[in-house]
Formats: structure tokens, C-alpha cells, sequence
């Protein structure tokens, strides 16, 4: 695949133009497949250039509109179409060396009015809906990878879902729908795909048995989908167990539409959790042989359905509202093999154990010296102290030499003792600690006769430290 190779390059270039993206940031879509998996997102036809555009392309090797292939957008009235939206989605994903999940094309939801609200015979919509079936997957015919041919089939306790297709025709829809999908497009993968199913529990159950139901007939159903529309703090700690079970009933899986919601605001602490999160749900696809990859449901938080759903809830996506890497989009590097580090996008790191990204701390000083008054024969000087390393100082000893016989008579701010030649400042109880690019002050009084010569050296905690004098 060396052509989609140069087009990722390409469009990594963009990126480093277009957003304020990080020099070393990973491309979750090398990653992806260097892991026999792919990574994909929802994306919104309308959106698809300036940045939201060239992250789409760079980052992801699979996409799935999230709107324009349903079916009230393509025949919003009968007999009438609007490719539009979809065809602007899957020309993209071609350009860009892109995957294409098909979503969706028999859903109780977003159906046109006049199907909604119309009234057919059960011969005549059964037609009506393997015609569109047909119709939708023959216009995209070896272009689109998975088809999510029927979506959420089921209600909570796992039972049937009263749809408008289920309650007039029964089960059997089902199975006709994939079998109008499979002879118009004998190439694509056909998937069942629901909410609510990622752990195990009843609509996990009750999906498994449709699954089971539908392979014992002899229907072409190839994978399932589990949406994994997820909430903070609640993400199921079966779901590797659940993607595997449903595997060895013989299909593929793949979670298709991730998110993980939080209330509202998102603190470092959410965000943290959240690239934890996404990072296993990664890392359960991962060590599912049978999962395909993994898509989220729009890439940015300026592209979620959750806000307009869930009043107070958001920040559920990998690339925050400006589309800077939020920890999450760390965690899905991090899962996929990424050892760099996150960088100043990436609070859960340095500092988050076993990270692998953390950066090696290091140690260092910078010492200013400065007499800030002289007199016939004493002066008073300022010491400030700054930690230039990346990990914090935790209680200090600064030491140095006089050259030319002063000696300290008094300190504020540290404790300075005297030797010989040799000053030895010790810190006070309240200024022990140095943060990394934080900085300590201290004075003293001294004696000086013939010459007061700064000091040129300094040692902190008995590593030498670079020294300013003034
Ligand atoms: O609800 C989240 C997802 C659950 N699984 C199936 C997915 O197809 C579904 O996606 C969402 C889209 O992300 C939303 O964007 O489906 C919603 C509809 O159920 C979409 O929302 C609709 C709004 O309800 C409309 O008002 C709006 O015109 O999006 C339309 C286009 O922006």
C-alpha cells in the first residue's frame, strides 16, 4: 500500500500547517496498522476541509459518515436521492487512502417521513426496504468495507425492538436486509450493529442470540458492530470477554461508534481517566483476534452528538473543541505500540506511572548572585536558586567558595553556615521544595576587608549548578 503510505505523508504535512498539532506527534492510522487493526472516525460531510479536514485524512484510515447515508438523507422523499453528503464523504476517504463503513441503512431512526409516517402493506414494505438496500449498496458497490446493514435491532432487555420494519414483518427483516446487501455487493462485510452491548449483561445476551439465530439460518451477516457509547468511570470491564464471545460464534467485531462522555467541566483529572480508558477499550480490541479496529464518533468535541443529547455532559472525544490532542488521543497511541511523549497537550504525562511516553527527569541549577549593597566593610547580597531540571527538588543544600576571605554574619530565608572558605546555605522549613522551573530566594549579610570577589561556582544538593553574577 506504498500510494496510501505517500498520501499519509502528505496529508501529515497539511496537518503541521493547518494545526497547532505537536512535531511529534504519532499518526494513529501507522500505528493502527501496524497493528493489523484500523482506526477510524465519524466524520460530518460539511466539515471536510481547513484543519477538521486534514486531521480526518491524516489521523484515521477508516471513516463512517455520521448522517449523510441514512436513509432519510438519501431519499428524504420517494423515489427522490441526495448522494451528496455521501459521496463527498467516500470520494474523501478514496483521496485520502481511506476505508469506508456504510452507516446505515435500516435503522428505526432517521427514516424519511414518508416512510415513517406512511402506511404499506407488509409485501409492499418489505420491498420498499430491500429496494433500498439495493439501491444504497449498489451505488457504492467495492467501495465501502463494512456495511452496518442493520442498526440497534434491539430494546434494553435484550428482546426485539418494536420498529416500524419488526413490527409489521417480524425477525425475517433482518435477514432479508442482509441478503439484499450481500448480492449487491458481494465484496463488502455485513454488519449488525447496537448501543448498549459492549459489556455483557441482557441486550449483550440478546444480541448474541439474534447472532446465533441469524448465522443457524444461513444468513450472510459478517461481523458486529458494539457502538460503545461509553460514560466516564463506567466503561464495562468485560467488554475484551464480550468482543471474544461473540468472535467465536464465527464473525468479525469492531467497536463503531466510541465515546466517552463526562459531566461537564473536564478537569485534568477526567481527562486522565478518559486517555485510560480509551486506551483499553483500544487495548480489548487489540487482544481480540477477530476485532477489525476501532472508530469514534467524531474525533473532536466540536463535532459530538453528546452535548445536544446529554445537557452538562461532553469533552468525549480524542482532540478537544480546537482540535488539540486531548490525553485520550495519548491513551489510543499509547495502546497502539506509541512510546514518544504527549508533550504539553498530554496532562496525564509526564508524571502518569508507566507511562511509557514519560521522558527520562532530569537534574539541574541555575544560581544568581548578587550584592545589592556595599559598605566600608560588610555587604548584603541575594541568592536566587532556580531548578532546571523536569523532576522537583525536595529540600536543598547550596554550597560555594569565597575567594577572596568574606564570610556570612547573617541570613534570612536559608540557614548559612561557614567553614574555612566554604558557605554552606541549607533551606528554611518553608522554601524546601523547588518545582521543576521554579526558583528559591535567599539573602545574607557578610564581612568583606581588601576584596569582595562574587563567587564563581555553585553547587546544589553536591551537583554543580550554572552560575550568573551581577
Ligand atoms: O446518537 C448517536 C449515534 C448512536 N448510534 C447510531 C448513530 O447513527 C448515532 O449518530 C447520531 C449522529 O451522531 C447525530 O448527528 O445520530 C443522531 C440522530 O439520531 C444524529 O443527530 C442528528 C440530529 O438529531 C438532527 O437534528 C440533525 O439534523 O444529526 C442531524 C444532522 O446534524
Amino acid at each position: 500500500m506504498a500510494a496510501v503510505s505517500a498520501l499519509t505523508a502528505a496529508a501529515v504535512a497539511v496537518v503541521g500547517l493547518a494545526a497547532p498539532a505537536h512535531a511529534a506527534d504519532p499518526v494513529l492510522r501507522d500505528l493502527a496498522a501496524a497493528k493489523g487493526v484500523y482506526y477510524g472516525t465519524a466524520v460530518t460531510s460539511s466539515k471536510l476541509s481547513g484543519t477538521y479536514g486534514a486531521l480526518a485524512g491524516a489521523q484515521f484510515d477508516s471513516i463512517t459518515p455520521a448522517n449523510e447515508m441514512k436513509w432519510g438523507t438519501v431519499e428524504p422523499n420517494r423515489g427522490s436521492f441526495d448522494w451528496a453528503g455521501a459521496d463527498r464523504v467516500v470520494n474523501f476517504a478514496e483521496a485520502n487512502g481511506q476505508r469506508v463503513r456504510g452507516h446505515t441503512l435500516v435503522w428505526h431512526s432517521q427514516m424519511p417521513n414518508w416512510l415513517a409516517n406512511g402506511s404499506f402493506s407488509n409485501t409492499e414494505l418489505r420491498t420498499i426496504m430491500t429496494d433500498h438496500v439495493t439501491t444504497e449498496v449498489t451505488r457504492y458497490r467495492g467501495r465501502i468495507d463494512h456495511w452496518d446493514v442493520v442498526n440497534e435491532p434491539l430494546n434494553e432487555d435484550g428482546t426485539m425492538r418494536g420498529s416500524k420494519f419488526y413490527n409489521q414483518l417480524g425477525e425475517s427483516y433482518i435477514a432479508d436486509a442482509f441478503r439484499a446487501a450481500r448480492a449487491a455487493d458481494p465484496a463488502a462485510k455485513l454488519y449488525i450493529n447496537d448501543y448498549n452491548t459492549d459489556g455483557t449483561g441482557p441486550k449483550s445476551n440478546g444480541m448474541y442470540s439474534l447472532v446465533q439465530r441469524l448465522k443457524a439460518q444461513g444468513v450472510p451477516i459478517d461481523g458486529v458492530g458494539f457502538q460503545g457509547h461509553l460514560i466516564l468511570g463506567q466503561v464495562p470491564s468485560t467488554l475484551q470477554a464480550n468482543l471474544q464471545r461473540f468472535a467465536d460464534l464465527g464473525v468479525e467485531v469492531a467497536v463503531t461508534e466510541l465515546d466517552i462522555r463526562m459531566t461537564l467541566p473536564a478537569t485534568d483529572a477526567k481527562l486522565t481517566q478518559q486517555k485510560a480508558e480509551y486506551k483499553a477499550v483500544t487495548n480489548a480490541c487489540l487482544a481480540v483476534a477477530r476485532c477489525e479496529g476501532v472508530t469514534v464518533w467524531g474525533f473532536t468535541d466540536s463535532d459530538s452528538w453528546i452535548p445536544d443529547v446529554f445537557p452538562g455532559e461532553g469533552a468525549a472525544t480524542p482532540y478537544d473543541a480546537g482540535f488539540q490532542p486531548k490525553p485520550a488521543y495519548y491513551g489510543i497511541a499509547e495502546a497502539l505500540g506509541w512510546t514518544g511523549d504527549g508533550g504539553p497537550g498530554d496532562p496525564g504525562d509526564p508524571g502518569d506511572p508507566g507511562d511509557p511516553g514519560d521522558p527520562t527527569p532530569t537534574t539541574g541549577c541555575a544560581v544568581a548572585y548578587a550584592v545589592q549593597s556595599q559598605w566600608n566593610t560588610g555587604f548584603t547580597a541575594g541568592v536566587t536558586v532556580r531548578n532546571t531540571g523536569t523532576s522537583p527538588v525536595n529540600g536543598w543544600t547550596l554550597r560555594w567558595t569565597w575567594p577572596s576571605g568574606q564570610s556570612v554574619t547573617q541570613a534570612w530565608n536559608a540557614t548559612v553556615s561557614q567553614s574555612g572558605a566554604q558557605a554552606t546555605a541549607v533551606n528554611a522549613a518553608h522554601n524546601a521544595a523547588i518545582a521543576p522551573g521554579g526558583s528559591v530566594t535567599f539573602g545574607f549579610n557578610g564581612a568583606w576587608s581588601g576584596g569582595n570577589t562574587a563567587p564563581g561556582a555553585f553547587t546544589l544538593n553536591g551537583a554543580a549548578c550554572t552560575a550568573a553574577v551581577s
